[in-house]
């Protein structure tokens, strides 16, 4: 394959509702698409970032030079292009594992439609349709938070995520768990927001046999998550810590969680994160498909990738509508509480240029 163009789409959705999370509050997506020309064809992607570097240290306008000037030019550097050759490319830039990852997957999406290939077949996807669970934003009282969780249920959501803060947390749990009950799958995520000296005071979320928690400690702590999950019950889950094969393996070593979610974004793109789904598969710990509020370019990929056999807890693949009016591609609907994994060539994922054009705010071709 030949690389002729590459364009970047800044973007702009509006969110269904704000998101809160103890990071800060979405009211809207504002990223990239990256489309690439290549001699046998074009592939789509979308950077999973923000503007601002909150929940990891990239940011779009970051991205973009990195793109621009470090990883795109070793890429057309090779001779002939292939998604399986970017990785080795750019290793030698240090980080960037969002840039990496939008750069690859849009390679990797124009390489399967030239051969009419799925992500799904590609990754080795052994199911049709995945368990679709939901991430609740932090609300200003309980009774916002009922309403909300009950609306996702009745929509059929399989799994209700809500996002902690100090301050929000163990009577957040325990009002959905009293008034959902014991059966709902319930978990939490708390973005980094605690420290090991919390450890007393999660122990209390304990009682409401919670799926799971993710990510109570800072990223780079993995030593204060292995003593935090000798001290509590609900098995500890790693999301911004995770951001390699390597690094996963390190976790699983030391103890510092018994579950991971993987992002494809967070640890450089699907190739690398197949190699952290083979790593959990092979140690027994189970795995699912985080989210990053992407738009059908990037959930299509996300939907692939949660349908291989270590993908056993439903992920945040959420439908379209949980969260934008109008998506960029055909919307994903939920189906008793599934979404099907797309079975097209790539991602199978078309991007619907009226509504791409109603959200865009400026295209800028990255290669010259
Ligand atoms: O921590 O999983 C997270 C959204 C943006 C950034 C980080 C996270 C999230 C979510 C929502 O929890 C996932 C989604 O529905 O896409
Ligand atoms: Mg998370």
């Amino acid at each position: 394959m030949k690389i002729e163009r590459i364009e970047l789409i800044h973007v702009r959705l509006p969110l269904v509702g704000a998101f809160r999370t103890s990071f800060g509050t979405d009211t809207v997506r504002d990223t990239f698409l990256l489309r690439v020309v290549t001699d046998s064809g074009e592939g789509w992607a979308e950077f999973a970032g923000d503007p601002d570097p909150l929940y990891c240290p990239e940011f779009a306008a970051g991205a973009e030079l990195a793109l621009r000037d470090h990883l795109i030019p070793r890429v057309t550097a090779l001779r002939e292009v292939t998604a399986a050759q970017v990785g080795p490319a750019v290793e030698e830039i240090k980080g960037h594992p969002l840039a990496k990852a939008v750069l690859e997957t849009a390679i990797l999406d124009a390489e399967l439609r030239s051969y009419g290939m799925s992500f799904g077949t590609y990754l080795g996807a052994v199911k049709d349709r995945v368990p679709a669970g939901v991430s609740v934003g932090i609300m200003d009282t309980i009774p916002e938070l009922l309403r909300a969780v009950e609306g996702y249920l009745a929509e059929g959501y399989l799994r209700i995520k809500l996002k902690i803060e100090p301050g929000w947390d163990v009577e957040a749990v325990r009002a959905v768990r009293a008034e959902f009950g014991d059966d709902l799958l319930l978990q939490v995520d708390a973005n980094t927001a605690y420290s090991l000296s919390d450890a007393e005071h999660l122990r209390r979320l304990d009682e409401f046999d919670l799926v799971l928690i993710e990510q109570p400690l800072a990223e780079d702590d993995l030593m204060g998550h292995a003593k935090l999950a000798k001290v509590i019950r609900t098995p500890v889950c790693l999301d911004e810590s995770i951001t390699s094969a390597r690094g996963a393996a390190a976790a699983l070593a030391l103890g510092a969680c018994r579950v991971i979610n993987i992002k494809p974004a967070r640890v450089g793109g699907y190739l690398e994160a197949r190699r952290i789904h083979d790593l959990a598969v092979a140690h027994g710990v189970p795995v699912w498909c985080g989210g990053m509020l992407e738009t059908g370019v990037g959930r299509s990929a996300n939907l692939a990738l949660a349908a291989l056999p270590g993908f056993v807890l439903p992920g945040d693949t959420s439908a379209s509508a949980r969260y934008y009016a109008e998506d960029l591609t055909a919307p994903f609907v939920l189906d008793e509480g599934h979404l099907t994994v797309p079975d097209g060539p790539g991602t199978g994922a078309t991007v619907l240029p009226d509504a791409l054009r109603r959200v865009t705010v400026a295209r800028r071709d990255l290669l010259t």
